[in-house]
């Protein structure tokens, strides 16, 4: 292991380590990445950051929906490879393309700030000031997501859903230069870092369509074995976002979801409590289950006294108070059981086998 390691000998001859991140080629990816790489040098002067990036299977099978490629850590995979091969330290995800459980020896070392968590409504230019609710009859609206077709077919009853595959810059390219699509629903987020928030006519609340879990957010994950990189990366923690995600997280893990099944959330921290709204959808969304829960997630400062490090849903958070920690994720699979109760796997069961069968 320690062979791969790469070294530097700097000027006046002292040896320091090279720190390497790797990252997909999209230009989200890399936007992402260096996004996080500008935030360790300001943190870590001192640090040689090296950028490295490689293509995933889930950039190179662009013309099959998401929803349809077995593999669940599609984008994940090759990254996790290359980490546990020790050619890269530290590998930037969006949150949500994660899998609720991380194969072993990896870890979720810090969670960012989250952007705007809400879908998108982009407009082909030619219906400029209209909204969801004024398209035409049969408009057809692209997105390849179950959960996002399945919400607004119930919402939206007069409007057609049509996947739509390929990274950020293809979609904007498909929907502008066809006219296949009327509109597509994206993450506000990528758009925004994508430097296109200008194309969003229409930001989706709730009532309108819930977020995935883990959208909107970046995480950050390293080698668990790995203290320093774990340490370095740590102060990258944004404590609210890492409760409101760790809810979600354990709300999707204790439903058996995967990263392409119709379940969407909603989180709120107000004050010492946190709020999870949940939501399970059959594939046209006339089934629904739906419910909020909520509790106390105290900001203690009292970190981890036990020398075992706690990892929740696949996060290490040593620097957030571990009682909060434990109560985001005991929220999400208390109301993940509340729905189970009420019938959620066979809705999901359903979903999913109606959509292999496509
Ligand atoms: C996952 C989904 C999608 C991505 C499914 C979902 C959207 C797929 C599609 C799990 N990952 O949201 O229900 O539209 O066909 C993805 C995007 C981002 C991260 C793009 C997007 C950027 C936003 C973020 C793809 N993963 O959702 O518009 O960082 O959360």
């Amino acid at each position: 292991m320690e062979g791969s390691l790469k070294y530097i000998r700097e000027g006046n001859g002292k040896v320091s380590r090279v720190i390497r991140m790797g990252t997909r080629k999209s230009q989200l990816a890399r936007i992402q990445t260096d996004s996080v790489a500008g935030r360790l040098r300001e943190l870590y002067p001192d640090v040689h950051l090296e950028i490295v990036a490689m293509s995933t299977i889930g950039d190179k099978i662009l013309d099959t929906a998401l929803s349809k490629i077995g593999e669940k850590s599609l984008f994940t995979k090759e990254l996790e490879n290359a980490l546990e091969r020790n050619e890269v330290d530290i590998v930037v995800h969006s949150l949500k393309d994660l899998p609720t459980s991380l194969p072993p020896g990896f870890t979720i070392g810090a969670i960012l700030q989250r952007e705007n968590p809400h879908d998108a409504v982009v407009l082909h230019p030619k219906n400029a000031g209209l909204t969801l609710d004024s398209l035409p009859e049969r408009s057809v609206i692209g997105t390849s997501s179950l959960r996002r077709a399945a919400q607004l077919k119930k919402r939206f009853p007069q409007l057609e859903f049509e996947n739509i595959r390929g990274n950020l810059n293809t979609r904007l390219k498909k929907l502008d230069e066809k006219d296949d699509y009327a509109a597509i629903i994206l993450a506000a987020a990528g758009l925004k870092r994508m430097g296109w928030e200008s194309r969003i006519s229409q930001i989706l609340g709730p009532e309108d369509c819930m977020y995935a879990v883990g959208q909107g957010a970046l995480a950050v994950e390293v080698r668990a074995q790995d203290k320093d990189i774990l340490e370095m990366v740590s102060v990258l923690h944004h404590p609210d976002t890492v409760l409101q995600c760790i809810s979600e997280r354990a709300f999707l893990r204790q439903l058996e979801g995967g990263c392409s099944v119709p379940v969407a959330v909603h989180t709120e921290v107000k004050g010492s409590m946190l709020y999870l709204t949940g939501a399970v959808y059959s594939l046209d969304g006339a089934d629904c289950l739906k419910d909020t829960m909520q509790t106390v997630v105290e900001i203690d400062n009292k970190v981890s006294e036990s020398a075992q490090e706690c990892v929740h849903v696949g996060v290490t958070a040593n620097s957030v108070s571990s009682s909060a920690l434990e109560a985001a994720e005991k929220l999400g699979m208390d109301l993940a059981n509340a729905l189970l109760n009420k019938g959620a796997k066979d809705i999901l069961t359903t979903a999913r086998k109606l959509n292999d069968a496509r």
